[in-house]
């Protein structure tokens, strides 16, 4: 399933299959792995992504740092680390905005053309899921817009529900 408007694509499925220049791991601060879409995207890229995370020294919550797609169908990996939620007046909706737009300029930087995204910290870190998707819209809209980014965007959402919040946001938004 594929939903498209600009430069900016919503599918479904595992984001570790998507052959595309840099996909985004949900990670937390240590980068050295964990369970949901960063436990996914460890196994499958193997071994020697953990070897390089580790000489990465962690990563502080709301930055990015690039590695490796290692066995992976995709060139690099851009590991995000999403806040967790604490009820929404400890910086959070800010400190993910940041995730986005720090990936965003490292994929830029780096002349990437194509890049993933999954819905970050609406997992185990429980932002809210509606909140969470109109900030990602937000910050991508900027990007694409102002040809921060000049790429496409992909939001890869792991099943239906979390897709269909992002399509009805972008139905309401007719600027984008
Ligand atoms: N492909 C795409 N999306 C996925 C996949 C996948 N293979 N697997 C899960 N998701 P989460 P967070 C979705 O919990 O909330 C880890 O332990 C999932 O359905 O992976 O940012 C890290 O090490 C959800 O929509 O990340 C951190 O400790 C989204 O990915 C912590 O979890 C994010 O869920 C980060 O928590």
């Amino acid at each position: 399933m594929k939903y498209t408007t600009h430069s900016l694509n919503i599918v479904i499925g595992d984001i570790t299959r998507l052959r595309i220049d840099a996909i985004v791991n949900a990670a937390n601060t240590s980068l050295l792995g964990g369970g949901g879409v960063d436990g996914a995207i460890h196994r499958a890229a193997g071994k020697e992504l953990l070897a390089e995370c580790r000489t990465l020294g962690g990563c502080l919550t709301g930055q990015s740092k690039i590695t490796e797609g290692y066995n992976l169908p995709c060139k690099k990996i851009i590991h995000t680390v999403g806040p967790v939620w604490h009820g929404g007046d400890q910086g959070e909706d800010e400190l993910l905005a940041s995730c986005y737009r720090t990936s965003l300029d490292i994929a830029a930087q780096h002349g990437l053309k194509s890049i993933a995204f999954p819905c970050i910290s609406t997992g185990v870190y429980h932002f809210p899921k509606q909140r969470a998707a109109q900030i990602a819209i937000n910050v991508i809209k900027e990007y694409i817009t102002q040809n921060k980014f000049e790429g496409d965007v992909t939001i890869c959402c792991f099943c239906t529900k979390d897709a269909d919040i992002y399509k009805a946001l972008l139905a309401d938004d007719n600027q984008f």
